[in-house]
């Protein structure tokens, strides 16, 4: 095998407005690059997150995207090219309609993604409350802090998504 057999995949999380987003690409590459600002005691991000997995023969780039409604613009820039998207759900809060419009969205533009339905490991947390509000996409519980578990869950998802030797055009 060369280094032009290699899998190269852009994936995409989104997610709203503190899901987890920016903790699950910090737990997957701990030397990730992120674009936050300070929060309401915390941060948010402004612009992207970026993080790079290598997988034997699969290399991963996993962009993170901002939370909050009014950065749509920078969403669209970094959505270009993406091969798949996970959508990040915090489920210690109701359902709420920024989801749900994520979800559409991926939906009607006919993109492969998964849901990752995050903080399970919070006491009180129910899941199962909302494996069933997202279509056919498959649905998987985890914890953004959870190395492990996060890491087969991703590379799980991206073995569904067609091989493409030498990259996709990101275009
Ligand atoms: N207990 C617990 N806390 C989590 C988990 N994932 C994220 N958090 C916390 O939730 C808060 C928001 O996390 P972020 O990763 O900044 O969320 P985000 O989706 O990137 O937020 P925006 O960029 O503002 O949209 C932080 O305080 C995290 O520590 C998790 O799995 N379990
Ligand atoms: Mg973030």
């Amino acid at each position: 095998m060369t280094m032009a057999d290699e899998t190269k995949l852009k994936i995409v999380i989104f997610g709203a407005f503190g899901a987890g987003k920016t903790t699950l690409i910090k737990t997957l590459d701990p030397e990730s690059k992120h674009v936050e600002a300070n929060c309401a005691g915390g941060t948010t991000t402004v612009a992207l997150d970026f993080g790079r997995i290598q997988s034997y023969a699969c290399r991963i780039h996993i962009y993170g995207t901002p939370g909050q409604e009014r950065f749509e613009f920078a969403r669209e820039i970094i959505t270009k090219g993406m091969d798949g998207a996970i959508l990040l759900v915090d489920v210690t809060s109701p359902l709420d309609g920024f989801t749900r419009h994520l979800s559409n969205t991926l939906q009607d533009a006919k993109v492969p993604f998964v849901v990752f339905l995050n903080k399970c490991e919070i006491d009180g947390a129910n899941p199962d409350a909302f494996t069933g509000q997202f279509g056919l996409s498959e649905v998987r519980k985890v914890s953004a802090k959870d190395k492990e578990q996060c890491m087969g869950a991703l590379l799980q998802f991206a073995g569904t998504l067609a091989p493409r030797p030498n990259g996709r055009n990101h275009t």
